[in-house]
């Protein structure tokens, strides 16, 4: 079962992970540099079994990358929650307001004013993806700002006109733009590649807390290849997944326990209901999900 290899790595970052002071001040156990690979062929998604994972959230918050978005409101009226506490530690932070999280949220769901000037996390992986900021000379030395890249579109565009390409990348991490971010990317960089009549994809992760965030990444990542795969009209093939800094915090010690007793079971196939106009046209009644039988939820806290 695939699963091992998630289980695999969560017991050998657990049981040989140095421990490290991290950004966050929970604390990590940590291992520099990891691989995992899956076949997406005949539709299997690696999709966690030994917990429930919200793969419908997840590929919301995809489906919101693809939009461009960067403020989190259209999420939170979906009732998607994974990025409320950024935008409001930052309210807390700047305000020195005390006001709770589920406040907060509700407003930036009811005012939408509030949700402009609080609820956005900056130019993430939206923006970058869909709108890479490019600037022109405009010959006295100065510079003004052009059109947009699309990398999304472009990927789509050079898959077709030219498969034999190394250069099918999309990329999250705009140097320019880091400090002005919510949260600088961790799935940083995609690149598919055609081998054999099927699409791969190789996604560079540089941070990974495997325990909450990587069962979100790898369905997305699968997702958004089979999305490519429908586009471009190639069979799935393989997604590797590499990790930089790969860790589990330590506060997810209950998590770890548990999840690492349970044993995977079934085999999750992901069918796209529709072949939409183009990668931009998804919606979530185009996911649909069989053979989900997932162990019960493990819940725990985000470190922030
Ligand atoms: N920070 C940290 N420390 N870890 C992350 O995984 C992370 N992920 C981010 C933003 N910042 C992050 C965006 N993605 C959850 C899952 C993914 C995610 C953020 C949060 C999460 O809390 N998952 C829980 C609850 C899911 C839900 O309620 O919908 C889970 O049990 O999977
Ligand atoms: P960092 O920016 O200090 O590396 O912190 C980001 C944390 O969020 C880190 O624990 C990795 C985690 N993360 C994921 O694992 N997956 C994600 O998709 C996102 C956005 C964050």
């Amino acid at each position: 079962h695939w699963e091992w290899q998630y289980l695999d790595l969560m017991r050998r970052i657990w049981e040989q992970g140095s421990e490290r002071q991290d950004r966050t001040g929970v604390g990590t156990r940590s291992i520099m540099g990891t691989m995992l690979r899956f076949d997406l062929a005949g539709g299997a998604m690696p999709l966690v079994t030994t917990k429930r994972v919200y793969w419908k959230t997840a590929t919301r918050e995809l489906l919101w990358f693809l939009t461009g978005k960067t403020n989190i409101r259209p999420l939170v009226l979906q009732g998607v929650k994974i990025w409320n506490e950024w935008p409001h530690a930052n309210y807390v932070r700047e305000t020195g307001e005390e006001i709770a999280l589920d406040d907060f949220v509700a407003r930036i769901a009811e005012d939408q004013e509030f949700a402009a000037r609080w609820g956005d996390l900056g130019p993430v992986y939206g923006k970058q993806w869909v709108d890479w900021p490019t600037y022109e000379p405009v010959g006295d030395g100065t510079y003004r700002q052009g059109q947009g890249v699309n990398q999304v579109a472009e990927v789509v565009r050079s898959l077709k006109e030219n498969p034999g390409s190394r250069r099918h990348i999309i990329e999250g991490w705009n140097v320019a733009e880091l400090d002005s971010m919510a949260l600088p990317p961790c799935h940083k960089t995609y690149q598919f590649q055609i081998g054999e009549g099927r699409l791969n994809l190789v996604l560079y992760q540089r941070s990974c807390d495997v325990a909450l965030g990587l069962p979100f990444n790898l369905w997305s990542a699968a997702a958004l290849l089979r999305m490519m795969a429908q586009q471009t009209g190639y069979e799935p093939g393989e997604l590797v997944w590499m990790g930089g800094d790969t860790h589990l915090y330590l506060n997810h010690a209950h998590l770890v326990e548990e999840q690492l007793s349970r044993v995977p079971e079934g085999a999750p196939v992901l069918e796209l209901a529709r072949t939409p106009d183009s990668i931009f046209d998804y919606r979530i009644e185009d996911f649909v999900v069989s053979g989900y039988a997932p162990q019960a939820p493990i819940a725990a806290p985000v470190a922030v």
